[in-house]
C-alpha cells in the first residue's frame, strides 16, 4: 500500500516535469493531424522566429504571422491571410492532404489557403529558423521540393534567404507590398518589385505610378543604393526565365528586415540587443534627388544644390522658361546636336546613379572598350556603361533618352553618353599641358570660409555658389587680401581635364576689364575657381535700386559701358581665342574700388579657334 502511494507521487512528478519538458519545447512543425488554434504557436527550431494569431494595431480582428521571437512587440514580418481578418479568436490553422495549409473560422469555412498544385504523400508545415513557413514532404528538406513557402509570398518586409523578383518555380511575381493601415495588413497601393525589363531593376510605385527606381544591377548592388550592409552577401539571380535578387546572412545572429513603408520608403531596420530597440541604417529613397524622374531627360540632381536639378555638362535646357520656374519635367538636350554620319563620339560622366535601363540591352562578356565600338554603331544606342563593375565586365546599352540621373556622394558609377564630335572641343590637345595658374588648397580655403558658411557667401552664379575669402597665411597672395572663390556645383559633370582647359582658357585672358582669374582648386569631386574680389559687387544691384542708382552719374555711367564694351572688344578679336560670352547682362559685371567694369562667368561661354569665323548656334541661351 505504502508503496503504492510512493509509485503514484512519483508517476505524478514523473507527468509534471514532462509536461514542464513539454511546454517548454516549443514545436515548429504542424502534421495533418494536428490543429494550430488561436492562442498557440510555432516556434522555429532556433528559436529566432515565432507563428501565431494576432491582433494589428487596435484592431480586434485576428491574423496569422510571423515575428521574431526575441524580440519584445516584435513588429510582423508575414502575414498569412492579409486580406481576410478573421473575426474571432476561433481560428484554426490546419494542414490538409494532399498537401494545403488552410486557415479555417470556427464554422469550419476556409479563410485562407496555401493553394498549392503539388501534391505530397505526408505533408506537413514547418517554421524554419531562417523565418521562412514552408509546406513539404515530411522527410524532405530540399527546397527545390517545398510545396509552398512564405517566402514565395512576401507582405511587406524582406528577410534574408528571400528571392526577390519572380518565383522561380511559377514564375509569379514576388513583390513587397506596404500595409493598408497599422491596422490593417492588407496590401496597400505601394509595392516594391523586381522588373527585369531591359535589365533588372526595383522600382517601388504607388499604385500606378513609378517613384523610386533603385537603378541596374552592377555586380555589388543595385547602381543607386548605397553601400550595403557587410552583415549579409547579395547577388542578382538571373536566366531566359526568371530574375530575382537575394540577399543572406552571414552572422547568422543579426536580427534584422527590410521593411516597406506606408509611404513608400524602404526602412532597413536591425536589432540592437545593448538598447534592446531597433536601428534604422538605411532608407531608400534617399533623399528627394531619388524622386523618379525628378529632372527629366537628361537632367542630374544634386542634393546639396539649390535647386537640386541640372542639366548634365554640355547639356541645356529643353525648355528654358520653365525649367527657371523650377518646372524640370521637359528636361535637357544637348546643346550640339549629334551628328551620326559627321561620327559621333562618347564622353565620360562620373559618380552618378546608372540611368532608367528599361529600354537597354547588355552583354556579359564584352569589354569596355568593345562596348564603345559597338554602340558606335548604332545611331540610336546613347549610351553605354559597364555593366559589372565587380567583375569588370559587360556593357549596357542604353536606346532612348537618358532619364532619372542623379549624382552620387559616393560610389557613383560611370555613363560614356554619346556626342557631337565637336563637343570634344578644340583644346582638346591640351590636357597634358601644365597648368600654370596656382593652385589652391581644398583645406585652405575650405578653412577660410568657415567650411563654406553661408554667411561667406556672396551669392549663388549659373555654376555654384560664390564666397569672399581673406586670404591668411598664403605664400601666393598677399596676407589680407581678399579673394572671391566660385565653387561649381558637383553636378556640372564636367571631366577634369574639360574644366583644367576651361580655367587654361580663361587663364589666358587677361584684360582690365575682364575679372581676373587667380588660381583654381581641384581636389577629389570639389572644383572651385579662385578670383580677385569686386568690392562693388555687381551692376545690377547698383543701378536696380533706388538709392544707390542715384550715385551713379552719366559719366560714371559712361565709364562703365565703355570699359564693359572694351571688355568684349577684346574677347570678340584682340584675344588669341575668340569668345563670345553668351550670358552678358548687369548681374555678370562686377565693379571693383573704382568702379571700373569687369565681365565676369564666363560659365557657358565659347570659344572659337583664332581663324574660325562662322559656326551655326541654333540655340538660345542665357540671357
Ligand atoms: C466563416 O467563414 C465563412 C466564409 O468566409 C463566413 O461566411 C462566415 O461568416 C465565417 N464565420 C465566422 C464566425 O467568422
Ligand atoms: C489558386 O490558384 C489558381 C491557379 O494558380 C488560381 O486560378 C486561383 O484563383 C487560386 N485560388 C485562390 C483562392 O487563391
Ligand atoms: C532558370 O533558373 C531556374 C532556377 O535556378 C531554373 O529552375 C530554370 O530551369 C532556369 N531556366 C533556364 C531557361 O535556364
Ligand atoms: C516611412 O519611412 C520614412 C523614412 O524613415 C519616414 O519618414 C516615414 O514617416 C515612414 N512612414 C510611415 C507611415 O511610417
Ligand atoms: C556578347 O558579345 C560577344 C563578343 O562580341 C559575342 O560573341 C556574344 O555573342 C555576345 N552575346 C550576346 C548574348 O549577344
Ligand atoms: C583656420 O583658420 C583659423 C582662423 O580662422 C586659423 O587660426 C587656423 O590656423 C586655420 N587652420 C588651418 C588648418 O589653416
Ligand atoms: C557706389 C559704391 O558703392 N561705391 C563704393 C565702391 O567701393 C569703394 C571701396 O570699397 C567705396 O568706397 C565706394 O563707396
Amino acid at each position: 500500500m505504502e508503496k503504492s502511494i510512493k509509485d503514484v507521487a512519483f508517476l505524478l512528478l514523473l507527468s509534471f516535469l514532462l509536461s514542464i519538458l513539454k511546454s517548454s519545447t516549443a514545436i515548429d512543425i504542424i502534421t495533418t493531424t494536428q490543429i494550430l488554434r488561436d492562442g498557440s504557436t510555432l516556434v522555429s527550431s532556433g528559436g529566432t522566429f515565432e507563428l501565431g494569431f494576432f491582433s494589428p494595431g487596435n484592431s480586434k480582428n485576428r491574423y496569422v504571422g510571423i515575428w521574431y521571437k526575441k524580440v519584445p512587440n516584435s513588429a510582423v514580418l508575414w502575414v498569412f491571410n492579409r486580406e481576410i481578418p478573421l473575426i474571432s479568436t476561433s481560428g484554426m490553422l490546419k494542414v490538409i492532404e494532399p498537401g494545403h495549409l488552410v486557415l479555417m473560422n470556427d464554422t469550419k469555412n476556409v479563410v485562407c489557403t496555401s493553394n498549392t498544385s503539388r501534391i505530397a504523400q505526408t505533408p506537413i508545415v514547418q517554421l524554419l529558423e531562417s523565418g521562412n513557413l514552408v509546406l513539404k514532404e515530411a522527410n524532405d528538406d530540399n527546397a527545390e521540393n517545398f510545396l509552398w513557402q512564405s517566402f514565395d509570398h512576401l507582405s511587406d518586409t524582406y528577410l534574408p534567404g528571400t528571392n526577390f523578383g519572380r518565383n522561380s518555380a511559377t514564375g509569379v511575381e514576388n513583390p513587397l507590398s506596404s500595409w493598408t493601415s497599422n491596422e490593417d495588413p492588407a496590401p496597400g497601393d505601394i509595392i516594391c518589385y523586381l522588373d527585369p525589363t531591359g535589365y533588372p531593376q526595383a522600382f517601388i510605385k504607388r499604385g500606378a505610378v513609378t517613384i523610386y527606381r533603385m537603378g541596374p544591377w552592377n555586380g555589388f548592388r543595385f547602381s543607386g543604393a548605397p553601400n550595403v550592409s557587410p552583415t549579409f552577401t547579395n547577388k542578382l539571380f538571373m536566366n531566359k526565365s526568371t530574375s530575382y535578387y537575394r540577399e543572406d546572412s552571414i552572422d547568422k545572429s543579426v536580427i534584422s528586415r527590410a521593411t516597406l513603408n506606408q509611404s513608400g520608403v524602404i526602412q532597413r531596420w536591425v536589432w540592437v540587443d545593448q538598447t534592446r530597440g531597433w536601428v534604422i541604417f538605411l532608407t531608400l529613397p534617399t533623399d528627394n534627388c531619388d524622386t523618379y524622374k525628378l529632372c527629366g531627360a537628361y537632367g542630374t540632381c544634386y542634393i546639396g544644390n539649390s535647386p537640386a536639378c541640372g542639366c548634365l555638362s554640355r547639356f541645356v535646357p529643353k525648355d528654358t522658361e520653365s525649367w527657371i520656374k523650377g518646372d524640370w519635367s521637359n528636361g535637357c538636350i544637348r546643346r550640339t546636336p549629334l551628328n551620326c554620319q559627321k561620327g559621333d563620339v562618347f564622353l565620360k560622366y562620373s559618380n552618378i546613379k546608372l540611368p532608367d535601363s528599361q529600354y537597354s540591352t547588355f552583354n556579359e562578356s564584352m569589354t569596355l572598350g568593345e562596348c564603345k565600338v559597338e554602340c558606335l554603331k548604332d545611331c540610336s544606342c546613347t549610351a553605354y556603361a559597364q555593366l559589372d563593375i565587380n567583375r569588370k565586365s559587360g556593357c549596357l546599352f542604353w536606346f532612348r533618352d537618358l532619364i532619372d540621373i542623379r549624382a552620387m556622394s559616393s560610389a557613383g558609377q560611370d555613363i560614356y553618353i554619346r556626342m557631337a564630335s565637336s563637343e570634344l572641343g578644340s583644346h582638346r590637345g591640351s590636357s597634358n599641358k601644365h597648368l600654370d595658374l596656382p593652385l589652391f588648397d581644398l583645406t585652405t580655403i575650405s578653412n577660410a570660409t568657415n567650411r563654406f558658411s553661408i554667411d561667406n557667401k556672396l551669392g549663388e552664379g549659373g555654376f555654384g555658389p560664390v564666397y569672399k575669402v581673406k586670404v591668411h597665411k598664403d605664400g601666393m597672395l598677399e596676407e589680407g587680401q581678399d579673394i572671391a572663390v566660385k565653387r561649381l556645383s558637383k553636378t556640372s559633370m564636367q571631366g577634369i581635364d574639360e574644366f583644367k582647359n576651361e580655367v587654361i582658357c580663361i587663364a589666358k585672358l587677361q584684360h582690365r576689364n575682364l575679372v581676373r582669374l587667380l588660381g583654381c582648386c581641384i581636389q577629389g569631386e570639389e572644383k572651385m575657381l579662385i578670383y580677385e574680389y569686386m568690392p562693388n559687387k555687381s551692376l545690377d544691384l547698383i543701378i536696380f535700386d533706388q538709392t544707390k542708382s542715384r550715385l551713379l552719374d552719366w559719366h560714371k555711367r559712361l565709364h562703365i559701358v565703355n570699359g564693359i564694351a572694351r571688355g568684349l572688344m577684346y574677347l570678340h578679336q584682340d584675344s588669341r581665342l575668340r569668345i563670345i560670352h553668351r550670358d552678358l547682362k548687369a548681374s555678370n559685371i562686377l565693379l571693383d574700388a573704382n568702379m571700373n567694369p569687369k565681365i565676369s562667368d564666363f560659365g557657358i561661354a565659347r570659344s572659337f579657334g583664332g581663324n574660325e569665323i562662322e559656326d551655326k548656334t541654333n540655340r538660345v541661351v542665357g540671357t
